[in-house]
């Protein structure tokens, strides 16, 4: 048993420490409302936000994760620690959840009178009409997602302040001293976005960020519990099969664009590695199929220890079961999903499969990719290479 000095110490550092965790930083605090996209998007943008608010030496105050629900008008706001622990972000940076940096220091720090929003240039009202046509505005709260991410902390602006030309690449520039520079910390001690201040798909530079966003406890046991219980005992692959019908329209533009959402991840962020193809967005379904048996083939052969016993399908529309298991039946496979959809536990899942096979263009696959990387964990792309490439460097390696 502990002496009771003893303990009565442990309790009052603990009060210490988390006191000490809500002081004021000198340096400022930065935050953005995640307003474009669901969470690949949300994702990317989040590890350029990191970097660029330690580039700029501020406190990055976390905000909360954007969802969408079916039928419903407004987003709902989700905390950031309900998928991501804070404590592996802090070894790179420091950083404060929205609800204890409004509950614990704003009053102080960023009083309700002077609360400015940050964005490039004007942004137009919805309602233009209401608003005074000769004062220009970031119309932070504009919409849905806007509004309802701000109300959540119940934060209003009471002025707008445009930054362009300055911009987030903070890697190829001295832009962060021009940022410091224009918006001292005593001056400005929040810089509140109404975006992320980060592009879309995430910097080259910023992908390795990912090894600091790890998994929620909440998340890291219910995945561990789905491959121990539910899995088979052996290998598996995880597979990502993106087919929904915003897909679909998504895969339109292949046509006309160089590069499309996340694509930079297998193309290479010049197109080193080629350019886009439909089968890259889309591939068929027999085309997964046999890539999936090949890849099996390829795993029996070079690590005949490790054999696949299962395969795990995360998707958001057709995980094509059916299909998978009557192609896998021979090979004493077995193919499994979710019992429900969970977009977040499908990821967990997919972060700890033996293999990966994604879609390049989703930045959904992408989060799984980089999270992988960061482990040294082998994933590949559907249809990546071309078969046509492909059988090609097969014929030339047996030359
Ligand atoms: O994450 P996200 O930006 O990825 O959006 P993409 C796709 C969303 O679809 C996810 C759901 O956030 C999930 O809610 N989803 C996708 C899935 N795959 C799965 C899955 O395997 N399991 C589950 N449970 N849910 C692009 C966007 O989506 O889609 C573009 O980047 C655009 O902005 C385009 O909206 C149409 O990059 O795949």
């Amino acid at each position: 048993m502990l002496c009771p000095n003893l303990f009565i110490y442990l309790i009052l550092t603990l009060i210490l420490t988390a006191e000490a965790q809500f002081e004021r930083d000198p340096n400022g605090y930065l935050t953005y409302c995640p307003c474009m996209g669901r969470f690949g998007n949300q994702a990317d943008h989040f590890l350029g936000s990191l970097a660029f608010a330690k580039a700029l030496n501020r406190t990055l105050i976390l905000p909360p994760w954007v969802e969408y629900r079916k039928g419903e008008m407004r987003s709902r706001q989700v905390s950031f620690d309900t998928y991501f622990q804070v404590q592996p972000l802090l070894d790179y940076h420091r950083v404060i959840l929205m609800s204890d940096f409004m509950s614990k220091l704003a009053e102080d720090v960023w009083p309700a009178t002077e609360r400015v929003s940050f964005c490039y240039m004007e942004r137009k009202s919805l309602q233009q009409e209401k608003n005074d046509p000769d004062a220009p505005n970031c119309h932070a709260k504009d919409g849905n997602p806007f509004g309802p991410f701000w109300d959540t902390h119940n934060i209003d602006f009471v002025r707008s302040e445009f930054y362009g030309p300055l911009h987030f690449d903070v890697h190829h520039s001295t832009m962060a001293t021009k940022w410091m520079n224009n918006y001292p910390a005593d001056k400005w001690p929040v810089l509140a976005f109404t975006g992320a201040p980060a592009s879309f798909p995430v910097q080259h530079e910023n992908r390795e960020l990912q090894k600091h966003l790890q998994w929620s406890r909440k998340y890291n046991v219910a995945a561990q519990e789905y491959i121990r219980n539910v899995l088979p005992r052996g290998a598996f692959i995880g597979l990502h099969l993106r087919n929904g019908i915003d897909w679909v329209r998504a895969c339109e533009h292949i046509k006309d664009s160089q590069q499309l959402f996340a694509s930079p991840q297998c193309l290479g962020y010049k197109n080193e590695r080629g350019h886009l193809y439909s089968d890259l967005c889309m591939p068929s379904k027999e085309a997964i199929v046999r890539q999936l048996k090949r890849t099996i083939k390829n795993v029996r052969q070079t690590q005949p220890k490790n054999e696949v016993k299962s395969v795990f399908v995360a998707s958001d529309a057709n995980h094509m079961i059916a299909e998978l298991t009557a192609a896998l039946s021979r090979m004493d496979i077995s193919v499994h999903k979710l019992p429900e959809d969970d977009p977040y536990l499908d990821l967990a899942i997919l972060g700890q499969s033996n293999h990966f096979i994604g879609n390049c263009i989703s930045s959904y696959s992408a989060f799984v990719k980089r999270e992988r990387d960061a482990h040294d964990f082998p994933s590949y792309f559907w249809s990546f290479p071309k078969e046509k490439d492909r059988q090609q460097a097969k014929m030339h390696e047996e030359l």
